[in-house]
């Protein structure tokens, strides 16, 4: 039986680069030999995941211990993402994502992709490098209640405002409600560029959109 120290294992593997240890622990959480739920073991990847930022921000870390720390998250989330499905029956409506051109980051958005299921949304999830049109075709196609863009990259924040005009141009921007996450990501730019609303994180966005369906 593992303890509550899992998190903090499941933390510290990651940043020791260690496939396997970390595995082992995500291994306990999914079959339910630890004393944490899913969430609090996403939440440990994503803590892991901060430090590791500011490690190579730092230049502590370099390229390959970044890409290395991406894999090893990513493997831990493919895990763990299954077991974070709805207990919700009836929709609460449907939410686009997707991560901007240019950009490939996507734990992330997987992240609040999976919040957004247990919360009981449907998702339909465009992946990255999402050309404008891909977004504002999807707007049409499922006339969701919300649009989700991620932008980790400031290189390829533009992109944000490229899909609001998009949807302008198309007739659909009062049409869809239009949130935005991610590291290169701030409140002040997401206003600036037209989008109604910033989420630092997954947890807020949810809150944000859930208070969007209740007025
Ligand atoms: C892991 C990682 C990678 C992995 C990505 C693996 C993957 N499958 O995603 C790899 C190695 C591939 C990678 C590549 C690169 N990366 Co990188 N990467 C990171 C790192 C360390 C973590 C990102 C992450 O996953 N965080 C964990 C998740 C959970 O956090 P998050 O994405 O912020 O998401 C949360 C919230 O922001 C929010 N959220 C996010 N999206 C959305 C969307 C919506 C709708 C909502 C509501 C909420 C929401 O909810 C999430 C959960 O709470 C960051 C450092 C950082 N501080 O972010 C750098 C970072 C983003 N990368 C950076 C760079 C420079 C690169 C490269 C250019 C490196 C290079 N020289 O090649 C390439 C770019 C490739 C490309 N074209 O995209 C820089 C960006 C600098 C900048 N300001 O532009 C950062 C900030 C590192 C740094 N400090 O310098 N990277």
């Amino acid at each position: 039986m593992m303890s509550n120290k899992t998190p903090q294992k499941l933390k510290d593997s990651l940043l020791s680069l260690d496939m396997d240890a970390t595995m082992e622990q995500v291994d306990f959480v999914v079959k339910g030999d630890a004393d944490v739920t899913v969430q609090e073991a996403v939440d440990a990847v994503a803590e892991a995941l901060e430090v590791v930022g500011k490690r190579f921000q730092g230049g502590e870390w370099f390229l390959a211990e970044l890409v290395y720390s991406g894999e090893i998250a990513k493997s831990a989330m493919e895990l763990l993402s299954p077991l974070m499905s709805s207990g919700a029956s009836q929709p609460l409506g449907t939410i686009v994502v997707g991560t901007v051109a240019g950009d490939l980051h996507d734990l992330g958005k997987n992240i609040f992709i999976n919040y957004s299921k247990s919360a009981g949304f449907e998702v339909v999830d465009l992946g990255i490098d999402v050309p404008v049109e891909k977004f504002v075709s999807a707007v049409d196609e499922y006339k969701p209640l919300a649009l989700g863009m991620s932008c980790l990259l400031t290189i390829t924040s533009e992109e944000v405002g490229k899909v609001i005009e998009g949807l302008k141009d198309r007739g659909n921007r009062d049409k869809v409600k239009v949130i935005v996450g991610g590291a290169a990501l701030t409140e002040e730019f997401a206003r600036e560029v037209g989008s109604d609303a910033f989420a630092p994180d997954a947890i807020t966005g949810i809150d944000i959109i859930k208070k969007w369906i209740a007025s």
